[in-house]
């Protein structure tokens, strides 16, 4: 009876239902949003989610060999002991499947599901000055309205697929990682086509080499890789990760990147080139994100970054047994860790296999997709299946696919056809009320995801919290403070070696016609985060509150 006259209370005018707050997504970011305002602030809050479950980003990357290359221990929310308590991870590194068990025990643990719409895509939202109310329609003609519009969209959900002409002339089956189908795909006996050799690409091709007639990696550009090392979980490992849980946290608060290990505080050039290979070799061996962290200049000295890039060449050269194939794969044209540096179990082990090809396409570019396969300038490549590990159009995408008009219906796609211009990543100007959640402008991509996500929802549930208590409705950015922020980005990205990769998607150089920008916050979490409170601290400074 209560429940059918807060649902009374909710439907306003039409088919309209009016809420306190929206949220879009039900991913990392959507469901602490939720739980923060639902169960922290006591608002009616919704969750309006385009699939058919939650978990986001590992709700559709499920392709073979999908993993998370974050360590499970950090790669989780912390906000709650007791979730920390009652959640294990199983492996050094969490697996597609496993992360979205815990996200879908996350919803339950804290009976969040009565709250979220899935299935249905919110295509466009409009912002009603007069009412300060934005109102989001859905592909299926629902209608919503709330004071407070929060995306948490992902950075990396909207699929790049490549305009290669002859695609749907194409007659055996083509997927793109990102949206993979969900009863898998099975290799047996088949030629396997795979574009793309980013961190998916990377971890994609051991796993469909394994059980694939033939596999061919079209790579256009070479990439860095270390070995992942991933393993299960020791009891004693678990243990100490519950016991420490508060010391693991304020690591990672505390660091640029958001993970469980600090950034070693000594230069290249400090050691001895002797010992500088054996701190290389250790890492190596150790695997994983840490190797970046153990010289403090490998992201701000091209002469010590090189260091680390010949090591990490040389041991391609070792792995890889085929010369020529070798040469290809270390061929690299950025300083390492520029481009996102992935993370790989075998992956240069996997062209040593004798049913494994590499195809350089700089020098042979894909020409066109025929009936029976991939065409370059000079050669035919017969295929059953083609892979797209192509990307995403990264971090604005997935915001500018949805029709956004803020104030004077302004759209979101003019106010950022020069490129995206946020302040903190977290609010436009002209947009009053809409936080963008890992938005442009925040360290977002450049971290630890859920440490930035938890600090994003955290920041502006505060802010919520405070305007409600002063009887303030609505908080906008100003013109002046979002000019200022990009200025920022991108002083914090010119201070790095970031911007020396050109075909990087921190740019949004993958997606042709895309402005040429440096997307996230390259100055470090923990100083943004500073940041952010200051700016909280001073009354929401750049903020217009009324
Ligand atoms: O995408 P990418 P991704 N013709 O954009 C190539 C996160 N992630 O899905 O470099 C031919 O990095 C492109 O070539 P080039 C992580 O943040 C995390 O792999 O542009 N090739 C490149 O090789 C990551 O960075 C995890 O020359 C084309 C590849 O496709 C982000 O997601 C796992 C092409 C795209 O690489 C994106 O990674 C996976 C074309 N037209 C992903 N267009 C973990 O946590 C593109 N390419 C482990």
């Amino acid at each position: 009876m209560a429940e059918d006259m807060a649902a009374a209370d909710r439907a306003v005018s039409g088919n309209v239902e009016r809420f306190d707050a929206l949220i879009i997504g039900a991913g990392f970011t959507g469901l602490y949003q939720l739980h923060s305002l639902r169960d922290r602030l006591g608002l009616n809050a919704q969750v309006l989610e385009v699939a058919d479950g939650v978990g986001g980003t590992w709700y559709w990357n499920r392709y073979p060999g999908a993993r998370c290359d974050s360590e499970s221990h950090s790669y989780c929310y912390y906000f709650s002991k007791e979730l920390l308590n009652e959640w294990e991870w199983s492996e050094r590194y969490p697996g597609q499947e496993e992360i979205r068990s815990y996200l879908n025990f996350v919803a339950d643990r804290f009976d969040l599901r009565k709250d979220i719409r899935l299935g249905d895509r919110v295509v466009s939202a409009r912002f009603d000055d007069a009412a300060t109310l934005w109102h989001v329609t859905t592909e299926a003609g629902k209608r919503y309205a709330a004071p407070f519009l929060i995306t948490g969209v992902g950075c990396l959900s909207s699929a790049n697929v490549p305009d290669i002409p002859g695609l749907e002339d194409f007659k055996g089956d083509w997927y793109h990682t990102g949206e993979w189908p969900h009863e898998g795909v099975d290799f047996s006996g088949k030629r396997v086509g795979q574009i793309g050799t980013g961190s998916t690409g990377i971890q994609a091709a051991p796993v469909i080499a394994a059980s694939a007639d033939h596999l061919t990696v079209f790579q256009r550009t070479a990439n860095y890789s270390i070995p992942a090392r991933n393993h299960p979980l020791s009891d004693a490992f678990k243990q100490y990760a519950r016991e420490h849980s508060d010391e693991i946290h304020k690591v990672m608060i505390s660091n640029p990147n958001g993970h469980p290990f600090s950034i070693e505080d000594r230069l290249v050039a400090s050691v001895s080139e002797e010992e500088r290979q054996a701190i290389y070799e250790e890492a190596w061996e150790k695997g994983g994100l840490r190797f970046r962290a153990v010289f403090k200049d490998l992201m701000v000295d091209k002469a010590a970054n090189d260091t680390a890039s010949d090591f990490i060449k040389s041991k391609i050269r070792e792995i890889v047994k085929d010369p020529k194939t070798a040469a290809l794969l270390s061929t690299l044209d950025h300083p390492f860790g520029t481009k996102r540096p992935p993370v790989d179990t075998e992956y240069f082990e996997t062209f040593n296999r004798d049913n494994v090809t590499l195809i350089d396409i700089k020098s042979d570019p894909i020409k066109r997709i025929t009936e029976t396969g991939i065409e370059t300038e000079n050669a035919r490549y017969d295929l059953d299946i083609i892979v797209f590990a192509t990307g995403f159009d990264a971090i604005t995408g997935p915001l500018l696919r949805i029709d956004i008009a803020g104030k004077d219906e302004l759209s979101l796609k003019d106010a950022w056809a020069a490129g995206p211009k946020t302040y903190l990543g977290l609010q436009v100007a002209g947009f009053p009320n809409l936080f963008t959640v890992t938005g442009p402008g925040s360290p977002s991509v450049l971290t630890n995801m859920p440490v930035s996500i938890e600090q994003h929802v955290d920041w502006i549930t505060d802010c919520i919290a405070k305007m409600r208590a002063n009887g303030q409705t609505r908080i906008e950015a100003t013109e002046k403070a979002a000019e200022d922020w990009v200025i920022e980005t991108n002083r914090a990205a010119e201070a790095t070696l970031l911007p020396l990769a050109n075909s990087s998607w921190y740019l949004g150089a993958n997606v042709p016609g895309k402005p040429r920008v440096f997307m996230p916050y390259a100055g470090g979490l923990q100083n943004y985060r500073a940041r952010c409170d200051a700016v909280a601290d001073a009354g929401y400074e750049g903020f217009v509150l009324s």
